[in-house]
């Protein structure tokens, strides 16, 4: 299931964002699609923490889940910069990759786009069958997870994709959920995604943060408490 944020973030939070992974080369050349590294607590100076602070505050009032949990956590918070012609990201639920985290699932995203997000930027792909309203997102974590094979090379950085014929199925209702600067869906993690390539000359400029219940867990980001204003 999943859902657009129905306020978004403010145009100062994402421009402030933004200015920061300009100024740092690094963060746009070296890494993958994923950078965990840009929201860490490791270099407190450079944690950047600050600025996930004021995203997280200005979405996170929105949503009826995750406050309901016992202990809200982030899990983790990521840079999702797809490079220039990058390859498409495989249909995928992000479950796959957490049934070790967390043994009953909490864990949902909030995803970002940093930048006017459409399909030809390689923007997030999304189901309309399993779209909700905000006010149901107490459903989230309901779902099935599906079987999903591994490919061996995945330039879209995730090896473990949805197998066919069920993807192709699927594949019929996925299209692009064209994004304003700022806007988010919160998706959970039985919620089938994928990305398509980037075919612009610049990279796609976008981020997530994973929320969880951080009762039974020892490692997360940081506390929801700590974000307190
Ligand atoms: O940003 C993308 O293109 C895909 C990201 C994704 O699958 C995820 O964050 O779970
Ligand atoms: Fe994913």
């Amino acid at each position: 299931m999943w859902c657009k944020l129905p306020k978004r973030v403010s145009k100062e939070h994402v421009d402030a964002l933004v200015t920061r992974i300009m100024n740092d080369e690094s963060t746009l050349q070296k890494h993958g699609l994923f950078n965990k590294k840009f929201f860490s607590d490791l270099i407190p100076s450079q944690s950047n923490l600050d600025l996930l602070k004021l995203i997280h505050l200005d979405l996170w009032p929105q949503m009826s889940y995750g406050s309901s949990f016992a202990l809200p956590v982030i899990d983790h918070a990521t840079l999702l910069i797809k490079k220039r012609n990058a390859v498409e990201t495989g249909l995928h639920q992000d479950r796959i990759y957490w049934t070790n985290r967390e043994r009953s699932a909490t864990l949902f995203s909030v995803w970002i786009a940093l930048e006017d997000m459409t399909f030809d930027k390689g923007g997030i792909m999304f189901s309309e069958e399993t779209r909700i309203a905000i006010d149901d997102m107490n459903r989230f974590n309901s779902g099935l997870l599906y079987e999903h094979i591994e490919v061996k090379t995945a330039p879209g950085g995730f090896p473990l994709v949805i197998a066919d014929p069920l993807a192709s199925r699927l594949k019929q209702s996925i299209h692009c959920v064209e994004l304003k600067k700022g806007e988010a869906i919160a998706f959970d993690s039985f919620e089938p995604h994928m990305s398509g390539g980037n075919t612009q000359n610049l990279p796609r400029l976008a981020m997530k943060i994973a929320y969880c219940e951080g009762q039974k867990r020892t490692k997360y980001l940081t506390k929801i408490e700590r974000f307190k204003d």
